[in-house]
């Protein structure tokens, strides 16, 4: 199964819509005679690649599986019936699929006749497509919000406008994070006062091959010169003429997001908190202070607590990973 989760994230780190698979057929001698991983939508699913490399050696194999076989066509499909015509022997695989549509591989597979194990591995593989699992769980988009504050807790100078807060590397790591999720969300006054061009660049300033649908939330009418519609830029920007963060999740379902980072401003950070909407906070403190300026967040109607799920160092700023507490019952 480790082998099988080093082949799903071998390939492309944003797969979305689709989850990473990754698949091994194993000989009843314990020798792996095929390997396969899921490269996209549209494109053979995890199993059908395994079998393609394993030939002849796939009859009478174990299929080892990230993710529990699909069940349906879709796109491609189905894996159980791919895996009963090769005549593979035994199926192991770790997370069940909680999809409607391809959910219950397991029953098809067990009533042909196929020993099936599930579960082996299934926090690890649940992981590596933790915002894929949280749409099939819940229907809407996992929410990562992320803010980069000084030490006062200062997102720009008392001018208001454009301030570097986070130093090099940390502007990279974002980059990067850009080019992993599906869409990166901003308020209209963001984009007007900061205009952000809101890419995934390397830390050369090279845009990366992944580029996140930029998204604007807010009525107000923006002026067609901003960065983000820039024609040099990759992916495209829209704006949602909405301010509630259910209508815009829903939206973003619509349009198959799977995962969107949140980039400010400190209204759309506060709306997303107030909503209880916020799967997953990534916030920055830059050691500086900037002694005026404004705030990373728009007043809560309440105090909110995080669950702190890792600190590190990044260049000289410290990132700070947690989980917003529910709000306790009142
Ligand atoms: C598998 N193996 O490698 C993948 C699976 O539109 P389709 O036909 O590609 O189906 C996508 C759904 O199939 C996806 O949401 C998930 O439930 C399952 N993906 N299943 O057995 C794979 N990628
Ligand atoms: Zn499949």
């Amino acid at each position: 199964m480790r082998e099988a989760l080093a082949l799903a994230v071998s390939g492309n780190s944003r797969c979305s819509p689709n989850p990473r698979v990754g698949c091994v057929l194993v000989a009843p001698g314990g020798e792996i005679v095929g390997r396969g991983y899921h490269h996209g939508a549209g494109l053979p699913h995890a199993e059908v690649n395994a079998i393609a490399s394993a030939g002849d050696l796939a009859r009478g194999a174990t299929a080892v599986v990230t993710l529990e076989p699909c069940k349906h066509k879709g796109r491609t499909g189905p894996c159980t019936q791919a895996l009963i015509d090769v005549g593979v022997s035994q199926v192991v695989f770790a997370q069940a699929d909680p999809s409607k549509v391809a959910g219950g591989g397991l029953q098809v597979l067990t009533s042909a006749g196929i020993r099936v194990i599930g579960g082996v591995l299934a926090d690890e593989a649940a992981l590596i497509n933790r915002a894929w699992t949280h749409v099939q769980l819940t229907g809407r988009p996992f929410v990562t919000i992320k803010t980069a504050m000084s030490l006062d807790g200062r997102v720009a100078d008392a001018g208001g406008g454009p301030t570097a807060i986070t130093g090099v590397e940390a502007r990279t790591w974002v980059g990067q994070l850009r080019s992993e999720v599906d869409a990166v969300l901003v308020g209209t006054n963001t984009v007007v006062v900061d205009n952000p061009a809101l890419t995934a660049r390397a830390g050369s300033g090279a845009l990366l091959v992944n580029q996140p649908l930029r998204v604007v939330v807010g009525k107000r009418a923006l002026p067609t010169n901003l960065r983000i519609f820039e024609p040099t830029s990759s992916g495209t920007a829209i704006q949602i003429r909405e301010y509630e963060p259910a209508k815009i999740l829903s939206v973003l379902h619509d349009r198959q997001v799977q995962q969107v980072l949140v980039e400010g401003g400190s209204t759309v950070t506060s709306a997303f908190l107030k909503a209880g909407l916020v799967d997953e906070i990534l916030w920055f403190v830059a050691p500086k202070v900037l002694g005026a300026g404004p705030v990373a967040i728009s007043p809560l109607p309440g105090p909110l607590t995080v669950s702190v799920t890792g600190v590190e160092v990044i260049g000289h700023d410290v990132l700070i990973r947690g989980v917003p507490n529910p709000a306790p019952v009142t």
